[in-house]
């Protein structure tokens, strides 16, 4: 039985995946071993939160050899652009505001915040990504963020306006010395917001490709309502994203009795319609799961048979979870395109599909393309026109497989 990271009740199984390599853990030989761990996900009946069964050590996946660069899509630049204009209009004329943000990566947020001479602090692990924020011109503390951390940047730099976080709430097994470093380094006024993948968009869509070591938590109104709750923290809004698949940013505040807009209840009763704050809104996903790779798997193979070729776009670290599970390797992909210098010329974990560069892609028109990175389905075909002009075909495959 696993309990709840949060409320530490009891847990009910929603899938299991099995053995899985690393997300990230992209390997430079293909005799090389992958590291494994058991990869599936429960649902806490009690505060709503689910979560993976078994995780990960943090140091194993985020250090100084981390694979995933945010400034790869320029969907997300502009994205993350617009959340930086969005922080500084909420500043206003707050004097001499301080804003920090956990897991900044390369600066792609933060980088527009420090050109405005805005004191701020990006918080990062992982030492080769908050390097490149560092040339970015982003003020970065190489740590995990938690109640010690946040009581150091207390004594050096005061408490924060802001606390952000993208794409990375998500990724903090201890979540609630998260949320007690919060507590020590926002100021009374101040507030929080984070984005992630949203439960309600990966449910909907069986979007299991979410699911991997990085992402322990799989964020909701309903869990992340309690969860600030334990916090005395508050949720006060929630706003969707059209990134990553289907995102869901939440603001919190300090206090239980600070404004709450209208969008909180909504999102929160869309939730229970979809019957997520009980056990049954989960019991078809699995059914739904293996329909996608056994459809997948087998466009594939009928290609594969009628002699054309087939090749990735985007060596994701969700691609990881589908490429294992369905068991889709070098037989019927026979490589994928990237266009982060580091992943090029390694090998996907676990099923050792060879990483090309995006020019490799570009020189040898494949007839098929398995669209990896779906989440940037919109900037890629847009890019990819011309591929698509000459008669080159996309699959993707969330909710259902389709060639486009
Ligand atoms: P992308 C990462 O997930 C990891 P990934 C992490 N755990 C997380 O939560 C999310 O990000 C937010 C390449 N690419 O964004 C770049 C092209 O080659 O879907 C990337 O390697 N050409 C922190 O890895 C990959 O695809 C392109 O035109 O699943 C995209 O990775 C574009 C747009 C991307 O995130």
């Amino acid at each position: 039985m696993v309990t709840c990271r949060i409320c530490r009740q009891a847990t009910q199984e929603v899938i299991t995946f099995g053995p899985m390599p690393l997300a990230n853990g992209f390997v430079q030989r293909v005799n090389g071993n992958d590291y494994v761990f058991n990869l599936g996900v429960v649902f806490c009946p009690s505060c709503f939160m689910v979560q993976l069964t078994e995780t990960v050590p943090a140091d194993k996946m985020f250090n100084d050899h981390y694979h995933f660069m945010s400034s790869t899509s320029q969907g997300m630049a502009v994205h993350f652009e617009g959340n930086a204009k969005e922080i500084i209009e909420r500043l206003g004329d707050k004097p001499d505001p301080f804003v920090v943000e956990l897991g900044c990566n390369d600066g792609i947020m933060l980088k527009h915040i420090a050109v405005h001479g805005i004191r701020h602090l990006g918080i990062e692990p992982s030492g080769n990504v908050a390097d490149l924020a560092q040339k970015n011109n982003v003020r970065v503390l190489k740590e995990f963020f938690n109640q010690k951390t946040a009581a150091q940047i207390v004594k050096k730099d005061g408490q924060a306006d802001v606390i952000c976080g993208s794409n990375v709430f998500c990724h903090i097994e201890d979540i609630n010395s998260v949320f007690a470093g919060i507590d020590v380094l926002l100021k009374e006024d101040g507030y929080v917001y984070f984005e992630d993948p949203y439960l309600m968009d990966i449910v909907k869509k069986s979007s299991f490709d979410q699911i991997y070591d990085e992402h322990v938590f799989y964020y909701s109104g309903l869990s992340v309502r309690e969860l600030a709750k334990r916090h005395n923290l508050q949720l006060v809004d929630m706003v969707t994203q059209d990134v990553h698949g289907g995102s869901m940013r939440y603001y919190l505040k300090k206090g239980q009795s600070n404004p709450v807009n209208p969008r909180v209840e909504q999102c929160i009763a869309q939730e229970k319609a979809l019957k997520l704050d009980q056990m049954t809104g989960y019991v078809a996903f699995k059914d739904n799961v293996n329909k996608v790779c056994k459809d997948l798997k087998k466009v594939l193979q009928d290609i594969k048979q009628v002699g054309h070729r087939v090749v990735g776009y985007g060596a994701t670290s969700k691609s990881t979870t589908l490429l294992n599970y369905a068991k889709i390797g070098p037989a019927l992909v026979d490589y994928i395109s990237d266009n982060t210098p580091y992943k090029i010329n390694k090998f996907t974990p676990g099923m050792h599909i060879p990483i090309k560069s995006y020019e490799a892609f570009l020189k040898d028109q494949p007839a098929y393309t398995l669209l990896l990175a779906w989440n940037h389905r919109r900037e890629i075909l847009e890019k990819e026109k011309e591929y698509r002009r000459k008669g080159g075909k996309f699959i993707t495959f969330f909710p259902a497989v389709t060639i486009e």
